[in-house]
C-alpha cells in the first residue's frame, strides 16, 4: 500500500483503497497530476486521538482533520498539535503540512490564520517549553475550501536537522504585527543520513520579515524561489535549489489567483524547473493577505550533493 496527496477532491479526507491511503484535499489543480506519491509499503498505525497513523518503513505518517464549523481555530489547533506531539514523543519531526479553512477571514477577534497560530504555540509551549524553536519542523500554512482543519505530519527516526535562511528572520521570530504568536516552523528540514532528503517549507516573498511586491505575482514568485535556493544552500547543499541543482525534486506551488497560473509557468520554467520535476500547482490562499504565492520542495539527493558539515 502506498501513500499520497490527492487534490482537486470534493473535500478533505482519507481515501483507503486496496493498493493506497489518499490524503484528499479540495484545492484546486491548476498544473500537474494533482497526485503525489509520498511513501511506499506503508501499513496502517492506528488511531491516536483525533489522527489516523501510517508506518513505513522507519517513518510515521500521521493525518489529523479537525472540523471547523464555528471558528475555533485556536482550539482546534492546540488539539490536533498535543495529538501531534503525544504521538511523536519518540521520533523526530520531519515536515507538517497545515490546510486551513478560510484562512484568510476572521470568524472570531483575530484572522483565523493567526487564531491557528495562537493554538499552536501554545501546544509547543506545553510539550517543549524553552526548548520549542529547537523543535520546530519544516512546514507549510496555506488555505483550503471547505471547513476542516488537516494537519499532515511526517515524523521518523532519522536524526532531523532544522534550518534556517540567512535571507528572512525565523518566522518563530516575526514581530507582532504579523499576529500575537508568531507561526512555529522552521524554514527547511534535512535528514542527513544514507540517502539526504530535504524538505523546503513553504516559501512566500518574505525578505526579513517584511512581504515585499505587493499585487506583482512575477516578482513575489522571483523572490520566493530566491529564498528555496538560500535556504538549500544553508542546508548544506552547495549548488542550491534551481535549474541547475542536482537531486529528484518535488515541488508544489501555491497560487491565490487561478488566472496566475500562466505567468507563474513562465518565472518556474526559466528560474527552476528541469524535465524530470514533479510539480503541482494549486489554488491556494496564503497566511497573508498579500502574498499570492508560495513554494514547497521535497528533494532527495545522492549523498555527494550534501556538506554534512555546514548544516
Ligand atoms: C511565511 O514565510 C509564509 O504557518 O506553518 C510558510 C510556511 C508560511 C509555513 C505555517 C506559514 C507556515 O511566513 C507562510
Amino acid at each position: 500500500m502506498h501513500l499520497a496527496f490527492r487534490f482537486g477532491a470534493s473535500a478533505a479526507g482519507l481515501h483507503h483503497s486496496t493498493d493506497a491511503v489518499d490524503i484528499a484535499l479540495p484545492n484546486a489543480v491548476l498544473a500537474g497530476t494533482g497526485r503525489e506519491q509520498w511513501a511506499a509499503n506503508v501499513s496502517s498505525a492506528g488511531d491516536s486521538g483525533s489522527l489516523s497513523l501510517w508506518r513505513s518503513g522507519n517513518a510515521l505518517w500521521g493525518v489529523g482533520l479537525g472540523n471547523i464549523d464555528d471558528g475555533v481555530f485556536e482550539e482546534a489547533a492546540l488539539t490536533l498539535y498535543r495529538d501531534v506531539f503525544h504521538v511523536t514523543a519518540d521520533v523526530s519531526l520531519y515536515r507538517i503540512w497545515n490546510f486551513i479553512p478560510r484562512i484568510n477571514d476572521t470568524d472570531r477577534a483575530l484572522e483565523n490564520y493567526r487564531a491557528f497560530c495562537r493554538g499552536r504555540f501554545q501546544a509547543f509551549e506545553e510539550f517543549f517549553g524553552g526548548d520549542s524553536e529547537r523543535r520546530m519542523p519544516a512546514a507549510s500554512g496555506v488555505g483550503t475550501p471547505g471547513d476542516k482543519l488537516c494537519v499532515v505530519f511526517v515524523a521518523g527516526t532519522d536524526p532531523v536537522v532544522h534550518v534556517e535562511n540567512p535571507l528572512q528572520v525565523p518566522a518563530y521570530r516575526y514581530p507582532s504585527q504579523y499576529g500575537p504568536r508568531a507561526p512555529s516552523f522552521a524554514r527547511a528540514s534535512i535528514l542527513p543520513g544514507q540517502t539526504p532528503r530535504l524538505y523546503v517549507s513553504g516559501t512566500a516573498s518574505i525578505r526579513g520579515s517584511e512581504s515585499l511586491h505587493e499585487g506583482d505575482l512575477c516578482a513575489q514568485l522571483a523572490l520566493a524561489l530566491d529564498n528555496v535556493d538560500a535556504v538549500a544552500r544553508a542546508a548544506g547543499i552547495a549548488e542550491g535549489l534551481n535549474r541547475n541543482s542536482p537531486g529528484q525534486r518535488l515541488f508544489r506551488v501555491y497560487l491565490r489567483h487561478p488566472e496566475h497560473q500562466l505567468a507563474a509557468q513562465s518565472v518556474l520554467d526559466e528560474r527552476l524547473l528541469r524535465e524530470a520535476d514533479v510539480v503541482n500547482v494549486l489554488q491556494a490562499d496564503i497566511c497573508r493577505r498579500e502574498l499570492l504565492a508560495e513554494v514547497e520542495a521535497s528533494v532527495v539527493l545522492d549523498p555527494s550533493a550534501f556538506d554534512a558539515t555546514s548544516s
